[in-house]
């Protein structure tokens, strides 16, 4: 695909990679946050341009595009798929309309960046990691919306466990808590509603934690044992909601909540190394932690997202009397991502990992090689999550996991 030739005088030096956000939510409004900054930050090859942002309701999104600095705005996706100057396409929208949009997207010869989880059901994700595949062949790129893996601390933890620091892995457990849903007054929400976003807190957050794991063991879930519950089944159709939250009135009418709020599961890696998963947005104080624990041979490694400068390293071969975990703050330069940021100890925050997704799309597209995770990745995640839901249907039964093919 051809790029533009910079516009004005101050524009970037380097050839410009114009981008529609479709969604302008709070993914919307961090994604736009992300391809304003990548480009300050990093030395990619081309230049992101926020060009169109996309939404259904005209007033609310010409506010959202005028507070992220997007000059311009359609309510028709179908707009920025046929519009030639268009290069990338962002969508944040519910998990139901990922499939329909970015395969009109790859078929247009688009760049797309698609949310996670990847889509609703195993049959769209398949769809979608065959057209993928098919656009890379024709230097179309693609990658799905697993921003944790750009958290410093758990990019050098995946670096940790390839270096050989806790040799072979004995032991996963995984946790990813929040406590947004803990009131029953919260209001009915499109995440609370199967139909729009797949399933509730497992593939919500628990997908997050599935990618991870993966990805920092270099292990494959095989099969799974999982068990989900909806501990409130009903909730206000109105009252103030809030992008997570918000107060329903009690007193109103209710809405039936169609996805689980609370999801465990145990599964066998590649091996038979067992893992144990856990997946709330019940978890009263528990803000937005993800915690994920490898344990090895030779050592372990621990982290918290509550905690996301700080990794914790624990050295089994160090002699007896000095062992113990070690807090290792994950800020400075021998890091990654972190040299491009702050001096020494200053940290990073949750958009940062959307900057860096966004960077190392960009340098993907510039460079003409496959980001990660591409959506045959993101599909074998689909596919987890349909044997958790197949499991929990099943008395828990062990289920395996789906062939990783596309
Ligand atoms: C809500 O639980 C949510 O916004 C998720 O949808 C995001 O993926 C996660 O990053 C923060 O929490």
């Amino acid at each position: 695909m051809s790029t533009t030739a910079a516009p004005s005088a101050d524009a970037p030096t380097t050839p410009t990679l114009n981008v529609a956000i479709i969604g302008y939510g709070f993914m919307g409004a961090i994604h736009a946050q992300a391809w304003r900054t990548a480009p300050r930050f990093f030395d990619l090859p081309v230049t992101p341009v926020l060009h169109t942002l996309v939404g259904r309701s005209e007033g609310p999104l010409a506010e959202a595009a005028t507070k992220y600095g997007i000059s311009n705005a359609t309510t028709r996706w179908q707009d920025v798929i046929e519009d030639p100057e268009i290069h990338v396409i962002d969508i944040c929208t519910p998990g139901d309309t990922h499939a329909e949009i970015a395969l009109a997207a790859l078929a247009a010869g688009k760049h797309v960046l698609c949310e996670k989880p990847l889509a609703n059901s195993v049959e769209e994700s398949e769809e979608m990691a065959r057209a993928a595949e098919e656009a890379a062949a024709r230097g179309v790129r693609s990658i799905c919306g697993y921003s944790y893996r750009r958290t410093p601390a758990l990019a050098y933890a995946r670096q940790l466990v390839q270096e050989g620091f806790v040799g072979e892995i004995r032991q996963i457990r995984a946790d990813y808590l929040q406590d947004w849903l803990s009131d029953a007054n919260t209001p009915m929400a499109w995440r609370l509603d199967k139909s729009k976003a797949g399933s509730g807190a497992l593939g919500d957050i628990g997908a997050h934690v599935i990618d991870l794991t993966q990805w920092i063991s270099g292990l494959e879930i095989e099969s799974v044992s999982g068990t989900l519950a909806t501990v409130i089944p009903t909730r206000p159709l109105t009252g103030s909601a809030q992008n997570l939250g918000g107060k329903g009135s009690a007193d109103g009418e209710h809405g039936t909540v169609t996805v689980d709020d609370v999801a465990l599961f145990s599964a066998r890696f590649t091996g038979g190394v067992l893992g144990a998963f856990e997946a709330t947005r019940m978890a009263q104080g528990r803000k937005n932690a993800i915690r994920v624990e490898i344990n090895g041979e030779k050592g372990s490694i621990a982290f918290d997202f509550e905690r996301m400068n700080e990794l914790e390293i624990y050295d089994a071969t160090a002699p007896a009397g000095r062992q113990g975990f070690t807090r290792v703050l994950a800020t400075e330069p021998e890091h990654p991502y972190a040299a491009h940021w702050w001096p020494t100890g200053h940290g990073l925050g949750y958009e940062h990992t959307f900057t860096h997704e966004v960077a190392d799309l960009v340098r993907a597209i510039g460079e003409g090689t496959d980001p990660s995770p591409s959506f045959a990745e993101a599909l074998q995640v689909q596919r987890i999550l349909a044997a958790v839901e197949a499991s929990d249907a099943d008395e828990s039964r062990w289920t395996p996991v789906g062939p990783h093919t596309t």
